[in-house]
């Protein structure tokens, strides 16, 4: 890993329509801020729905019959987002720094994130020429085959927590499956996709097939959830905004909608683990990101056998935790992402402190510049305190006592949330019959956030709809066609 470049040049703030960079229809800008210090890196055009309008227009045509998008052969398809990964891997440093600038992540841990974002576009990029129908031995004398077709235009609309990664997870099977695409990035950090932007052109591919346009969420990205000639959205964020993403799609043309949505995700710690890796792991779980992670593992329950040396070891891995410059590469927490989320992880704390749970450490603001906060652990938390139910998304661990598995059990799946869970044990038999039990889309065994290109990933009950990732996201970026043809001849 090469050094930072603390100060990366800002080379586009505009919009990218039909591979044009353009001004917003209305003129109107917007700032994007540095987190750490609250301060304006610079202005961007503020795409509305006019804006949205043209993109959409623009992904049409590049779908349009005999299209050069169209009628590129699929493994074609593959090599451009090969070389698109490789652009991406050669221009990593600045993408990454461009990354940590907007959002205030640790520079090492934005770098991991282009990694993985590279890694993603290659896995799908295999796919191109593997995705295929069946031929069907149907009754009677015909001949029916189907076709894995394209959905069309794919509206795409993606938080600020991981900005690199959301959009590759989007773009990367979206492409993969040979729809076009308009994505709307975070309002908090639009600069890293407008760079991948000008690498997507850059590699070659056609007008129009990938637009971004970056915006407010009421604004640009209504418009592309209520959009009648899109096909299909694909949104991350808040379960909020989830419903209303849902709403706009049925309101409007039934557009597919898959969503990645909150979660409170248990981490359940048994007395037989390894209990310096537990902690270390639990540690990591919450405080991974600064804690803005869908699957942060928020919820810590920990067996009471072991919860005070449990706690003891929590409280000083928080304490150790260096907070501060994001670029400074012995740093591991950096800002929040702006000052509504700063406010509300405040507010939460306040919240532990006052229903009587005990802070062993943080609970408070990181400096006065900035929003940072530090990293902070509660111990003695009940079920029914707000840290234990709401969404942080900020370093606050919350520590809960069990004692046993049926109790955790029951507890763990008591949240309307449903996107991941962890298991620290040592008995096969336990760990199975909790990934078995648990109401979650991921649950991960001896381990915590594990997520690979490979793997499917989306949550249960109000943690969202459908699969992003692995094969199982092809499904969302692909209609079935069933063809039938009259064939007296047939035989088996
Ligand atoms: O999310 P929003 P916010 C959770 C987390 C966080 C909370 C609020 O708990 O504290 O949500 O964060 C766009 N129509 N997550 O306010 O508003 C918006 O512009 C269409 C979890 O940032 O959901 C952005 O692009 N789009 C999550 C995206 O939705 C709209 C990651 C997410 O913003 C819109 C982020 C609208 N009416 C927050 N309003 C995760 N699952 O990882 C906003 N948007």
């Amino acid at each position: 890993m090469s050094a930072p470049i603390r100060s990366p040049e800002i080379k586009y703030t505009q919009l990218f329509i039909n591979n044009e960079w353009v001004n917003s229809q209305s003129g109107r800008t917007f700032p994007t801020l540095n987190p750490c210090t609250g301060k304006e890196i610079c202005q961007v055009q503020e795409a509305d729905k006019a804006d949205v309008d043209l993109a959409v227009k623009a992904a049409r045509a590049a779908f349009r019959r005999g299209s050069p998008w169209r009628k590129l052969d699929a493994s074609k398809r593959g090599q451009l987002m090969n070389k698109l990964a490789r652009l991406m891997r050669d221009n990593i440093t600045y993408i990454a720094s461009l990354e940590t600038l907007d959002n205030g992540k640790p520079f090492g841990e934005a770098y991991e994130d282009i990694i993985a974002s590279a890694e993603t576009i290659e896995y799908y990029a295999g796919w191109c020429d593997k995705i295929h129908g069946q031929t069907i031995p149907v009754d009677g004398s015909f001949f029916t085959f189907t076709r894995h077709e394209p959905v069309g235009v794919c509206g795409a609309i993606i938080p600020w927590n991981y900005p690199v990664l959301m959009l590759v997870w989007k773009v990367g099977p979206a492409l993969a499956c040979g729809n076009t695409l308009v994505l709307k990035p975070a309002e908090q950090t639009p600069l890293s996709a407008l760079y991948m932007a000008s690498l997507i052109k850059e590699a070659g591919f056609p007008p129009g097939v990938v637009n971004i346009v970056p915006g407010y969420g009421p604004t640009a990205g209504a418009a592309i959830a209520e959009h009648m000639d899109i096909n299909k959205v694909a949104f991350t964020g808040s379960t909020e905004v989830g419903h209303l993403v849902m709403q706009a799609a049925g309101r409007t043309n039934l557009k597919r909608v898959s969503l990645e949505l909150g979660g409170k995700s248990p981490f359940i710690i048994f007395e037989d683990c390894d209990l310096d890796q537990a902690a270390t792991f639990a540690h990591a779980a919450i405080m991974t990101n600064h804690g803005q992670n869908c699957v942060a593992g928020s919820r810590t329950f920990v067996q009471e056998s072991i919860y005070d040396e449990f706690v003891a070891k929590c409280k000083a891995l928080a304490q150790k935790r260096a907070v501060g410059d994001p670029f400074d590469s012995s740093v591991q927490q950096g800002p929040q992402i702006d000052e509504e989320q700063l406010n509300k992880i405040l507010g939460l704390i306040e919240s532990g402190k006052k229903q009587g749970a005990s802070l062993q450490c943080g609970g408070e603001r990181h400096g006065d510049t900035g929003y940072f906060v530090k990293p902070t652990v509660f111990s003695d938390v009940t079920d029914d305190m707000r840290i234990a139910k709401e969404e942080i998304f900020g370093p606050v661990q919350s520590i809960l006592k069990f004692k046993d598995a049926d109790e955790v059990l029951q507890r763990a799946n008591n949240t309307s949330y449903g996107l991941a869970a962890g298991v620290m044990t040592r008995d096969i038999s336990k760990a199975l019959m909790m990934s078995q039990n648990l109401e979650a889309g991921s649950v991960w065994v001896n381990c915590y956030d594990i997520v690979k290109p490979q793997t499917p990933f989306g949550g249960f009950k109000m943690s969202g709809q459908r699969r992003e990732l692995g094969e199982y996201a092809l499904q969302e970026y692909t209609e079935v066609k069933t063809v039938t043809i009259n064939f007296p001849d047939k035989y088996t």
